[in-house]
């Protein structure tokens, strides 16, 4: 049997971790069925598999991965029909490209998310997230949030990709690939989370909604949480 950990809100079928929405979309890539197991933050106890405490874990047969890419990488060795990284130069462009849109995606999201994910998790997770977070933003989560700066910062991070979907339908030519889906994850997160930081009618708009669209047509409705009333 297949498992994805995955990290859950409140209710348990909103699923808004971006590393988590990579691998759902990895896998529906190689065309794999799995078996959700939602956790919270301090579900800590199942993971123990894997030898470390993040969500995505990937439990397939015998094989136990965490980390997305590590993830993506795992599933090209075991299934090697429909690359999603490939190998040798392919590789590594893949992974530079993640390490760059994370550093340029990551802090204005969480400036845009960060009080939304507080509001979404269980009652249970909300101290362990606020105090964890707290700790590695060096304040508040009010403090640092502010949607409106997010929103500016995280326009000028995609403004590239938003360029380079003008020439072609997907980020890997004119289908799909692992640079999309590890790219859309942060988009995934957002859109989960009730928020949309990107205008709908925009190169980057249309592409989240290709990969929206199919998603949903193989998977069903993504469940989302309403947004928050700002100010
Ligand atoms: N590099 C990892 C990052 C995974 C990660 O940060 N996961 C977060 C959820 S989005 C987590 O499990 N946090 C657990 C915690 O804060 O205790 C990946 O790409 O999978």
């Amino acid at each position: 049997m297949r498992e994805l950990f995955e990290l859950r809100g409140a209710d348990p079928e909103l699923l808004f971790s971006p590393y988590c929405w990579r691998v759902r979309l990895a896998l529906l890539h190689k065309g794999l069925d799995f078996h959700s197991r939602p956790l919270r933050f301090i579900d800590k106890e199942p993971l123990s598999c894997s030898g470390q405490q993040q969500v995505p874990v990937l439990r397939d047969g015998d094989s136990v991965v965490h980390d997305s890419v590590a993830i993506f990488q795992y599933l090209d060795r075991a299934y090697p029909e429909r690359p999603l990284l490939g190998e040798g130069t392919a590789l590594s462009r893949a992974r530079l490209l993640e390490r760059l849109v994370f550093q340029a995606m990551r802090r204005p999201l969480l400036k845009i998310l960060v009080v939304q994910v507080h509001a979404v998790i269980d009652e249970a997770d909300k101290d362990y997230f606020r105090s964890t977070r707290e700790k590695a933003l060096g304040a508040t989560l009010e403090a640092f949030a502010d949607p409106e700066a997010g929103t500016v910062q995280l326009r000028q991070a995609i403004a590239p990709l938003e360029a380079w979907l003008g020439e072609q339908l997907y980020l890997d030519g004119d289908s799909a690939g692992g640079s999309d889906y590890l790219v859309g994850g942060l988009f995934f997160w957002a859109w989960c989370l009730g928020t949309q930081p990107w205008e709908t009618d925009s190169n980057v708009g249309a592409w989240f909604q290709r990969l929206l669209t199919h998603y949903q047509r193989a998977c069903g409705p993504v469940k989302r949480a309403s947004a928050l009333a700002q100010g």
